[in-house]
């Protein structure tokens, strides 16, 4: 092949062209003080025969997906990328092709604005100087001796005046070192799943996107596709909505149920039920007071009476658990037999927005002689007084008898799940590092964590333990974040913002000048994952992906580890009780653990075969093995796939075994059954302290839902917040990644979505700049006027950087979380979708397109 100079030559570029047009492709870097391999793009390189090599590159964001970059690299340069092309694309075997983020990973990587040396704010001081200088003050370079002995001078005094209960970190590599220096205050939230997390467990159903729904070919087969608040057109790049595509071409019909009509109903011609955020439960009663009243097994059979009565418990009073009161069976709730409110259509509609006969459509779509799936993304769960909503899907799920059936399924179909249940078929080994148990036990509610640094309380219900509720006192004088974008992506940043400006040190791990590192004191910078030695990358079940170095650190950038084991030394802690062995031991432990499915589809075997001479070359410890594919091979491709087809072994129908057969395989319930009255899940939500429910799916009015729109509900007089607000999983971002990359600014503006007749109501046109409100802050955003937000509903895209006005107290950047509230409900889930607000048109100053913003370069 000819080399890649001469493949210049032949498009008749010079020398100097060709080398403007690389540097330009790696995103403008400022050549000044910085001495590493990409600068190294000089007419010396270039005189000599240059070598081109393609390398699997990481795109390792939480993005609810997972596809093959490569980049071109030569001499030291990334001069482009690609995507997936290690077989040809089909339907059954689909390449695992890249989105625009993913494709734009090198100017992210090389950005001008990456964080290049250690810096410190200008006015910080032991025990914090002009803390409220915090997110504004100067950035002043220092080496990392000087930052690292800071920081550990300043742990040392907070240790021997607070104790350890004073440090509040992450859980990333600098909270191991915390945990041995005597341990740390951790955080805890629902994130993603919202109440999945906690309401599965007690009632029997399956908790995750992975094993939630049958497989994707089985997928293949059913009639009919019934989804909730899902978007993987948006938020499960990659493949999932091609298989839904494959779905659709096989002749199933989909209807979708969400306040939006994204792009995943459009790709689908999907049947649009308009309904409202945080409703979802009460359109799901009056779906199964349909299912009640209409169901007549000899003349039109809706429900699956065998199902009920074979594999769940609660659904009416000749089926309840001994010592329950009968009378509080699911049935008699619905009817209204005993409270005198029935749930039907018409009571759901007042809620959910949607229209009675479309419920009722609804409801006999669901019927159980057609295969039908009904898959919920989490956004809907995502959502205060939500703990019901897994409750009342599984019951629906039971009702219909789809569930444990080719063609019939019922659950959650998200993220890297999304259109794919089951186990993974491919996995990585373990990296060998120990665990380090942290003896501190607190852990602080995302929901509570900023106002309990602020007012010195906090709700203890241990770390995902949902433990009966303790108020506890704690004094926060450090924050650490060496992992996540926390300010940034949990709830009631503007509490947040106050919270870090409160503490006397807050230190970031950072790439970049994101949210995090703008308020605090100390930012140490980070490498990428492209300047590590490599690592691996999963989540859809039929790939594991194996990435590699592409660039040497640059600048002064070091990782997590070596971040923590520095500071270990200076704290007197030895760094090798967290980190006894390098990251290339790390590494390769994982290449030697990593197992494939056989093809009986059940046992997992070796997927690497390692030689003698692949240990040598690593200088690693370890034993020769026969695996499936040479860790030659699999370097340089990048990936190891299952191939697929219909009617292979590895396909997965989600808790067929319990449908069959419940006595030998019991769900882990008090019952050993579906639980459609679950006492234990409302002890588990009610004992924490949160707020209440009942053993029996019910609608609790979510704090800042609906109703909340309404000063007077019952008179339908609307309040100071008549609108309520969703953030959908934007395209520009992973949550917070990617919103400094000047390409995808361009490509997607980060609009406010309010609906045509809202708009035409306030005055407000496409383009306007509009001023959002709500009882916790203000954002601006420019309108993007559509019929596919129903009236109401108002979209702001998650993740968009905070940028605040400080004179105006008004974020310019859009900040999801500036507008949503730390509020705590039930099982402490983050209530992000649905925040009440008011929209209004503002006409102060002109809003900056976000792509026309300096990048934040401070050094
Ligand atoms: N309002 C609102 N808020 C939400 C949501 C919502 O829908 N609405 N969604 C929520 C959901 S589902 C989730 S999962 C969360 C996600 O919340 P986060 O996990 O906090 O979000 P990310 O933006 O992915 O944060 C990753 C951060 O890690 C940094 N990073 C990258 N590599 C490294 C590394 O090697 N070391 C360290 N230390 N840092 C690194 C990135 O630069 C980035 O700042 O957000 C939640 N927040
Ligand atoms: N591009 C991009 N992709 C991502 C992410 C990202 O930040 N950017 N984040 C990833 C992560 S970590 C996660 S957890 C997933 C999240 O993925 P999802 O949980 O699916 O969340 P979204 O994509 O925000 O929303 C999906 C749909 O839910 C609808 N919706 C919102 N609230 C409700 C409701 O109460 N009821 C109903 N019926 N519908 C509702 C929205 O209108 C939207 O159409 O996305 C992942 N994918
Ligand atoms: S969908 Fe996610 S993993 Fe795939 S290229 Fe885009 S950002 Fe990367
Ligand atoms: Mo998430």
């Amino acid at each position: 092949m000819t080399n890649f100079i001469n493949k210049i030559n032949d498009l008749n570029l010079s020398r100097r062209s060709f080398i403007k047009a690389s540097a330009a492709a790696a995103a403008a870097l400022p050549l000044t003080g910085c001495g590493n391999a990409l600068m190294k793009t000089n007419a010396e390189t270039m005189t000599s025969e240059s070598e081109e090599k393609w390398i699997t590159a990481a795109c390792w964001h939480n993005c609810g997906s997972r596809c093959l970059n490569k980049a071109l690299v030569v001499d030291g340069v990334v001069v482009r990328q690609k995507t997936d092309d290690t077989h040809p694309d089909s339907p059954d075997y689909p390449q695992l092709r890249a989105c625009l983020r993913g494709r734009s990973q090198r100017q992210q990587v090389f950005g001008a604005d990456r964080l290049k040396y250690p810096m410190k704010r200008k006015h910080w001081e032991p025990g914090g100087g002009d803390k409220s200088l915090r997110g504004k003050d100067e950035w002043v370079r220092i080496s990392w001796e000087e930052a690292l002995d800071a920081i550990a001078g300043e742990m040392k005094r907070i240790k021997e005046e607070n104790g350890n209960r004073a440090f509040f970190a992450d859980g990333g590599p600098v909270s191991k070192v915390l945990s041995l220096y005597g341990g740390y205050v951790g955080n805890w939230g629902t994130t993603s799943r919202g109440t999945w997390h906690g309401t599965n467990g007690p009632i029997g159903f399956t908790p995750s996107a992975v094993e939630g729904i049958n497989d994707r070919l089985d997928m293949r087969n059913c009639e009919t596709v019934i989804m909730f608040s899902m978007n993987p057109a948006w938020s499960a790049g990659g493949n999932p909505s091609y298989n839904f595509l494959q779905v659709k071409k096989a002749g199933a019909e989909f209807i979708a149920v969400d306040p939006y009509y994204n792009d995943t109903y459009a790709l689908l011609e999907a049947d649009w039920i308009p309904s409202r955020p945080s409703s979802d439960t009460a359109l799901l009663l009056g779906v199964a007071h349909t299912l009640i009243v209409e169901d007549n097994p000899a003349t039109n059979p809706l429900i699956d009476w065998e199902f009920l009565k074979n594999n769940t418990i609660g659904f009416d009073a000749d089926s309840m658990p001994e010592g329950a009161d009968p009378k509080e069976n699911f049935k008699d709730y619905v009817l209204g037999t005993y409270d005198g409110v029935p749930k039907t259509a018409e009571w759901a509609a007042e809620i959910c927005g949607a229209e009675p006969d479309r419920i009722r459509y609804l409801a006999r779509a669901m019927n159980k002689n057609k295969k039908v799936a009904i898959i919920f993304g989490w956004a809907s769960a995502r959502t205060q007084n939500a703990d019901s909503l897994p409750h009342i899907v599984m019951t629906i799920g039971a009702m219909t008898g789809h569930i444990g059936k080719s063609g019939h399924m019922c659950g959650v179909s998200c993220h890297t799940g999304s259109s794919n249940g089951g186990p993974s078929l491919v996995s990585a080994g373990k990296d060998g590092l120990p665990s380090v148990k942290n003896p501190v036990d607190d852990s602080i509610n995302h929901t509570e964590m900023w106002p309990a640094i602020l007012k010195g309380k906090y709700n203890f219900t241990g770390n995902m333990q949902w433990l009966k509720g303790e108020m506890r006192d704690i004094d926060i004088r450090m924050i650490y974040h060496d992992t996540s974008a926390r300010l940034q992506t949990a709830d009631g940043m503007t509490k947040g913002i106050e919270a870090h400006r409160k503490v006397d040190l807050v230190v970031s791990h950072a790439q970049f000048l994101t949210t995090n590192a703008k308020y605090s004191d100390f930012v140490l910078p980070l490498t990428t994952e492209w300047e590590k030695i490599g690592g691996f990358l999963t989540g859809n079940r039929e790939i594991l992906i194996m990435y590699s170095q592409i660039t040497e650190p640059l600048y002064e950038c070091h990782d997590d580890q070596w971040i923590a084991m520095e500071l270990a030394k200076r704290l007197g802690v030895d760094p090798a009780k967290a980190f006894p062995i390098d990251g290339r031991q790390q590494l390769f432990n994982q290449i030697m653990g990593a197992t494939v499915v056989a093809e009986d589809g059940k046992t997992m075997e070796p997927l690497v075969t390692i030689t003698q001479a692949d240990i040598d070359e690593w200088k690693v410890k370890g034993k020769p093995q026969t695996g499936r594919i040479t860790l030659k091979e699999f370097k340089e491709k990048g990936i190891y796939q299952v191939e697929r087809k219909p009617g292979d072994n590895y396909g997965f129908i989600a808790l067929k075994e319990f449908r069959d057969d419940p006595a030998a395989n019991p769900r882990k319930t008090d019952s050993g059954k579906l639980e459609i009255y679950c006492q234990a899940l409302a002890d588990r939500i009610n004992n924490m302290g949160y707020s209440k429910i009942r053993p029996i799916p019910t609608h609790t009015p979510p704090v800042e839902g609906y109703e909340a729109t309404f000063k007077d509900w019952k008179g339908k007089e609307k309040g100071d917040y008549p609108y309520q607000v969703i953030n959908p999983h934007y395209l520009r971002r992973s949550h917070s990644v990617f919103d400094n990359v000047q390409w995808l600014r361009e490509t997607w503006p980060n609009p406010v979505f309010i609906n045509v007749n809202d708009a035409k109501e306030k005055g407000i046109k496409d383009g306007d700049t509009v001023l959002l409100t709500s009882q916790h802050g203000k954002v601006l955003r420019t309108a993007l006027v559509t019929e596919r937000y129903m009236p109401g509903v108002v979209g702001l895209p998650h993740g968009s950087w905070v940028d605040m006005d400080e004179k105006t107290g008004i974020d310019t950047g859009g900040a999801d979380n500036i507008l949503c509230g730390p509020v705590s409900t039930g099982q402490g889930a983050s209530g992000w979708n649905s925040c009440v607000v008011d929209i209004e048109k503002y006409s102060d100053a002109p809003l900056t397109p976000d792509v026309q913003k300096p990048q934040r370069i401070i050094f």
